[in-house]
């Protein structure tokens, strides 16, 4: 490598050289000139002698010129090989700066990019909006190669393509079926592929409609687990640049981080919402699902139930076997009543449940369906016998929802007074209302609970 300090030391000797040759030259002529002088002198007297000086002058003079010649020639070639070093380290210089400039532009669009990104998943507040912004950044990371999202579903076992991008309409369409079978998945690298019919290229790959081609397989992992894969394709040995890979790497890390945010916190809303043993609401959500459903059902019943004789179930087989018993009742009701009504532990062994668009009436005849089966599914789990009671009365409009419970705790105890294992209706002044003509089990003879009902 040529220093600045080299080549000023270059251009001084040449400078230097053209005096030393200058005054070389002359003190040379100078000194020579007297004994050629002489010479000429000795050759022809008088004038001539001095015209016969001069090539005696010339000829010793000549040794010294070409000597200086020489000196100089070397000096020069010096300085050329110096100023070509100087222009080829001088482009490798300016062609190192082109690429710093390129891998600084490369890097400032990728931060670019990972910000937007970044951005865009913090505003989606759903795992279909997460989706959506990988879709839509499939088309502007790699906008030529037809691109696929596939996402295990929740049993791990099964690949859904659940975003696609190409410019010809049809995703790439790889027909893996599971994450376990995908390479990329499997080995939670990325993959590239130059060709399908290379000797050491994914199997699924062969046979496509499209013929061969060229594959890049970027793993999404969800929480530490490789759940799906993003899987883009082009022609065969025409693989997708570097850049671009890094896109998709930072896409499948940024939405598997924001997907497993989005699940982490739907968890934690569900068991802050639900009880855990049985898995219904717990009171503070009930309170605000019924809220909101009275906003727009005016006609809402609200039913009370309690189990009947539940602290010597406990007692004689065991909190386990209580616990159990909790389970199979809440999972009965489920059973019972439609998915748009509204169940909650309410606390113990008592639940609360509401049925938006249905009249009080209506609900006993879901109530009893709830007995009915309980004494069937308490002969299949083979858990001791209970019943339970039900207290039954329709939403005032407008009316608080702690005066609505306490109205349906009203008609409970009274159930309860009637000698369990019953439903019992409340109207809106607290008279007990006596169930349907044409239902059976109301009738002497029927469920115990309807015997005991006092008559209006
Ligand atoms: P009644 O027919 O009058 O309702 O009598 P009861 O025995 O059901 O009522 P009581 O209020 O005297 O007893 C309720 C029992 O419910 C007491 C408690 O041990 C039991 N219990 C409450 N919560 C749980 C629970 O989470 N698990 C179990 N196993 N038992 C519970
Ligand atoms: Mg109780
Ligand atoms: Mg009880």
């Amino acid at each position: 490598m040529v220093t600045e300090a080299e080549w000023d030391a270059a251009q001084a000797r040449t400078a230097r050289m053209r005096v030393l040759s200058g005054f070389v030259g002359l003190v040379t002529f100078a000194f020579i000139a007297v004994p050629a002088i002489a010479l000429g002198h000795w050759i022809a007297s008088g004038w001539p002698g001095y015209f016969a000086a001069a090539p005696c002058e010339i000829a010793l003079l000549l040794p010294s010129m070409i000597w200086l010649v020489r000196l100089n020639e070397r000096q020069q070639r010096n300085a050329d090989d110096t100023v070509r070093a100087l222009m080829g380290e001088l482009a490798g210089a300016l062609a190192k700066a082109d690429r710093d400039a390129a891998d600084r532009d490369a890097q400032v669009r990728r931060q670019r990019f990972e910000s937007r990104l970044a951005n865009a998943l913090d505003m989606a507040e759903g795992e279909p909006e997460v989706i959506d912004v990988i879709e839509r950044s499939f088309a502007s990371v790699v906008p030529g190669a037809p691109t696929e999202l596939l996402l295990a579903d929740n049993s791990h076992a099964h690949l859904l393509r659940m975003a696609s991008a190409s410019p010809t309409g049809e995703p790439p369409g790889c027909s893996v079926d599971s994450p376990d079978h995908c390479p990329a998945a499997r080995r939670a690298q990325v993959q590239r592929f130059d060709d399908s019919e290379d000797l050491d290229a994914c199997p699924k790959l062969r046979n496509r409609s499209e013929g061969r081609l060229s594959a890049l397989c970027v793993p999404v992992s969800i929480m530490g687990r490789t759940v799906g894969v993003i899987h883009a394709t082009g022609a065969p040995a025409q693989s997708i640049d570097d850049d671009a890979v890094q896109d998709l790497g930072t896409l499948a890390k940024l939405a598997g981080a924001r997907i497993g945010l989005l699940r982490v916190m739907a968890e934690t809303q569900l068991q802050a919402s639900v009880d855990s043993l049985t898995g219904l609401l717990n009171r503070r959500s009930f309170e605000q699902r019924v809220s909101a459903l009275r906003r727009s059902h005016h006609v809402v019943a609200m039913a009370m139930a309690d189990l009947d004789g539940f602290k010597e179930l406990n007692d004689t087989y065991g909190h386990e076997t209580g616990d159990k018993a909790l389970r199979l009742f809440a999972q009965v009701v489920r059973e019972s009543v439609r998915a748009l009504d509204v169940i909650s532990r309410h606390g113990g062994e008592e639940f609360a449940i509401v049925f938006p668009g249905c009249r009080a009436t209506d609900a006993r005849k879901a109530l009893e369906a709830v007995r009915t089966r309980l004494d069937a599914a308490l002969t299949v789990a083979g858990l001791p016998r209970f019943t339970a009671s039900f207290g039954v009365v329709d939403a005032v409009e407008d009316e608080d929802l702690s005066d609505i419970i306490a109205r349906a705790d009203g008609a409970l105890f009274e159930a309860k007074r009637a000698g369990r294992n019953c439903v019992v209706v409340h109207d809106a002044r607290g008279a007990a209302v006596a169930p349907a003509a044409d239902d059976d089990r109301a009738r002497p003879g029927g469920a115990v609970a309807e015997r005991a009902l006092p008559q209006p």
